[in-house]
């Protein structure tokens, strides 16, 4: 950063002070413009605090055309009006006053996309966390709640369809060729679930039926043309809330529940009161142009937003160190949901896969703070993996600890006890004491520390007095010495040699098969009473806890468990640590040129799951997936990216190989059956199309002529997918003409596009770096749609390690481009994108020299915005 830039402010936890001022209601009147947007707000405001004697209203970028307090208009000498605030002296006798303010804004030229913007011809908003001061001054915090009012006017024939939160109350056509539609939101809420679509939207329109009889119209808006694309989210949507009536006791509170699909935006979706907008991404889908995972995406989004409609928007945050309060109870419950919804067990292996992806890096780096954090520049930089992911595993270790019952009744309690307030995860947590009289005192420890524990296992069987003692050992390498002992549930069982679980003695004296023990102590010892024979430990099943396990098991064992355990979530991961021991060996001893050398003893746990026809195909499917490049990056001390690509390739292609007969097999008899529903065909799908990426690893022509040959037959997005991550990884003509018939197909389909884009930046080819430059001058790519910079600069920076961190510099050089210019079009974008060279600690010397220097000159672009300012200078020096 040049000395001459100001540093942006910290803002910090422990300044939070209640508002001065609250803003009881307000109506808006917004009349839509080509050039300029007016916006007039009336609001009645009550004192909160005698002592204050100025009201300071939060806005950015607003042209201010007129203040009126109590009637009288205010001249230029009463308010100051700076960059980011409004400032009114009020007198302190003034206890409830009114305000109108008039403000114009350009939502043309908002390419942040925060605020008010246009998206396809179409207005929409983004407010949270702190875009409401772009449409309007306000106080934009969370714990002021107002009841809001909203006037939408604009020229009939481009916006049609206008829309606000809660219920329309009042539509009329005015004289000149505008409409008028006002909407009325009931509920008090945080600025930040304010929302306003308008444009020429068609609409899918059903209906659900509350517990208690209510009738709730549900509305999806889409671009014209993709009406027969909202199915699948209907369904999830009417799933989801009936899952939520069901779990959790809670209903929908408004007449109609609006959804928006919206092409440009910044993140998943928005869960905006009574009218969530979404990326289309997470909304359309037919089996021709979306992937099964694209699916299970949109189902688990769909209920995500809708579960915030308690978790969030009822119950909502006293200030944004609170996010995980939402954020991590939401997610909890949209894992919860998808799991019912479908494989359990394969569902909980994907978000652990993502956990450990996003999350464990995130905390291990300069980027790591709690999933409460104490401090921040941008909140924007806080939609983090650990306030959204880990925050869900601390939720579900309470749910764990508490058990399902009384964890429920925590949640009525939270629910009767704060429905209408803003509060904090301290008031969630009592709650919890509350309805199940556990006590979490050390628990909250989890919301303060940041860091992955690490869990250290020693074990020791004694015949004579047939017990057995497991001692765990807890650290915490983020903050060494300084960390407390966490409250850790530890859900095991000990398993005999037939992976059977043992019976043994708990402390009540019952007879039980397994437990959950509350890990407490530094270091613990646990004794296991009438135990016949030496047992195998089957630990954190389900993964009860977001910990770093360190278990001395060799190879041996861990194929037992492999076969053996009857934990799912384990038995994947025992799979994958025994994947991880033989590849990482090779990458140590530098052997990264030869076939022929995996363990016999691999190969047969491999058989083992190719000859389990009794498994879930999905399963099957990611049993035998290898961990990826980046899981064994994570598992060296200096990342070798060239080395663990060989390796993995060649492992992939012995193992395709040995079992070529096997995989054919499968790959035929999956692709001959047919099967009703969805869910078995997509599971068949996994397993088919994982058994053909292991034989187009052996670099047969037959193999890559059977992608093709799947390509041109394929009749969903899944299948032709997967011939193109197949094929991408080719050389020649017969890939090149795929590439370009995709192309062709689905030109018009921006999120097919999308993928189109994505395969070509995630391949290993030795051009991937030139070809994702070139990419960048396509026809089809801009910087200025957030999924198209995801699909081709993020999909490269984060998904192709070897060609990202080629010893050039190359690849650093083309991130930093894009983070130069996106930093002024979209800094919440830019920021994001840094996020891979704040890993440069984990790199030999010369990479680590190359990373830095990027962030260096990162610092020094001029206008650097505040978001990519922070996540720049901490990846830098933290
Ligand atoms: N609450 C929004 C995320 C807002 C991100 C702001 N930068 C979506 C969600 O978590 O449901
Ligand atoms: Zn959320």
């Amino acid at each position: 950063m040049l000395e001459t830039q100001v540093q942006p402010a910290t803002i910090y936890l422990k300044d939070y002070k209640q508002p001065d001022f609250s803003i009881h209601s307000i109506d808006l009147v917004v009349e839509l413009g080509e050039e300029v947007t007016t916006v007039s707000s009336s609001m009645t405001i009550k004192r909160m605090n005698h002592q204050a004697s100025t009201l300071s209203l939060n806005g950015e970028n607003l042209e201010l055309i007129s203040i009126r307090r109590n009637g009288l208009v205010l001249n230029d000498t009463s308010y100051e009006c700076t960059d980011e605030y409004l400032h009114i002296p009020i007198p302190k006798s003034e206890e409830e006053f009114t305000l109108a303010i008039v403000t114009r804004i350009k939502p043309q030229e908002n390419t942040a996309l925060e605020g008010l913007y246009k998206s396809s011809g179409n207005f929409c908003t983004q407010c949270e966390a702190e875009g409401f001061r772009k449409i309007t001054y306000f106080l934009d915090r969370p714990d002021v709640m107002s009841v809001f009012s909203t006037t939408i006017i604009g020229d009939a024939d481009l916006y049609p369809v206008m829309l606000s939160n809660g219920n329309k109350v009042e539509e009329k056509q005015l004289d000149d060729g505008r409409s008028y539609v006002k909407w009325e939101d009931p509920h008090p809420k945080p600025a930040y679930l304010f929302a306003l679509v308008a444009g020429d939207l068609a609409c899918v329109e059903d209906h659900f039926t509350t517990a208690s009889g209510r009738d709730v119209l549900l509305q999806i808006f889409v671009e014209k043309g993709n009406e027969d694309r909202c199915n699948h989210a209907m369904t999830s949507l009417k799933k989801s809330m009936k899952w939520d009536e069901e779990e959790f006791g809670r209903e929908y509170d408004l007449d109609v529940f609006m959804i928006v699909a919206v092409s440009d935006f910044n993140m998943g979706a928005m869960e905006n009161k009574g009218l969530n907008v979404f990326n289309s991404k997470y909304v359309l889908a037919s089996p021709q142009s979306a992937t099964d995972t694209d699916y299970d995406g949109i189902e688990s989004v769909i209920a995500h937003e809708y579960f915030h409609n308690w978790t969030g928007n009822r119950i909502t945050c006293r200030d944004w160190f609170q996010l995980t309060l939402k954020e991590g109870l939401t997610v909890f419950r949209d894992q919860q949901f998808s799991a019912d919804m479908n494989s359990a067990a394969v569902f909980r292996i994907g978000d652990v896969q993502r956990l450990r992806a996003a999350q464990f890096p995130e905390d291990a780096g300069p980027l790591s703070h709690p999933i409460q954090p104490q401090s921040y520049v941008e909140i924007n930089n806080f939609y983090t993996a650990t306030v959204y992911e880990k925050g869900a595993e601390v939720i579900r270790m309470i749910h764990t600890i508490l058990g399902k019952e009384k964890f429920r009744n925590g949640m009525d309690i939270y629910f009767d006890r704060h429905d209408g307030q803003a509060v904090t995860t301290e008031e969630f947590v009592k709650a919890m004491e509350d309805g199940s009289g556990i006590d979490l005192t050390q628990f909250r420890r989890w919301y303060v520390q940041a860091g992955t524990p690490v869990i250290k296992v020693t074990e020791g069987y004694n015949p004579e007095s047939q017990q057995y003692s497991l001692t765990l050992e807890q650290e915490n390498p983020k903050l060494a010495e300084n960390f407390l002992p966490y409250h850790i549930p530890v859900d095991m069982s000990l398993l005999d040699g037939n992976g059977k679980a043992i019976g043994f003695t708990t402390d009540t004296g019952a007879k039980s098969t397994g437990k959950v023990l509350n890990l407490t102590q530094k270091k613990q010892t646990f004794v296991f009473n009438d135990i016949n024979s030496e047992p195998t430990i089957s630990l954190f099943r389900g993964f009860s806890a977001p910990v770093k396990l360190e278990q001395n098991l060799d190879n041996e064992q861990l194929a037992f468990l492999f076969s053996r355990e009857t934990d799912l979530f384990n038995r994947w991961d025992a799979g994958q640590r025994l994947s991880s021991n033989i590849l990482l060996s090779q990458v140590n001893r530098h052997d990264v040129g030869s076939l022929q050398i995996l363990p016999q003893m691999y190969l047969s746990s491999i058989r083992n799951i190719l000859n389990d026809r009794e498994l879930d195909p999905a399963f099957a499917a990611i049993a035998l997936s290898l961990p990826s490049e980046q899981d064994l990056a994570q598992k060296m001390p200096v990342v070798n990216v060239d080395a663990i690509h060989i390796v993995r390739n060649n492992a992939l292609k012995e193992i395709g190989l040995k079992f070529e007969s096997d995989f054919l097999q499968i790959y035929k008899d999956l692709r001959d059956l047919k099967v009703e529903g969805n869910q078995p065909i997509a599971s068949n799908r996994k397993f088919k199309n994982t058994a053909l990426r292991f034989l187009t690893a052996t670099a047969k022509e037959d193999y890559f002529a059977l992608a093709a040959e799947q390509y041109h037959a394929a009749e969903n997005m899944t299948d032709a997918m997967a011939s193109l991550f197949n094929l991408g990884e080719s050389e020649g003509q017969i890939r090149d003409e795929i590439f370009a018939d995709f192309y062709q197909k689905w030109e018009a389909d921006p999120l097919v596009i999308d993928k189109w884009f994505t395969v070509q930046a995630m391949s290993s080819r030795p051009t991937a770096l030139e070809d994702v430059t070139n990419l960048l001058s396509h026809p089809a790519f801009t910087m200025l749609n957030p999924n198209r910079v995801r699909s081709l600069i993020a999909a490269f920076v984060s998904g192709n390690p070897v060609h990202f961190h080629e010893k050039s510099g190359k690849g650093y050089q083309f991130l930093f481009n894009a983070i130069e210019q996106l930093n002024g079009t979209n800094p919440q974008i830019a920021a994001r994108l840094v996020t891979p060279l704040g890993q440069w600690r984990r790199y030999d010397a010369v990479r680590q020299k190359l990373m830095t220097d990027k962030l260096e000159e990162i610092l020094d672009i001029s206008d650097l915005s505040n978001d990519v300012y922070e996540m720049a200078n901490k990846s830098l020096h933290n």
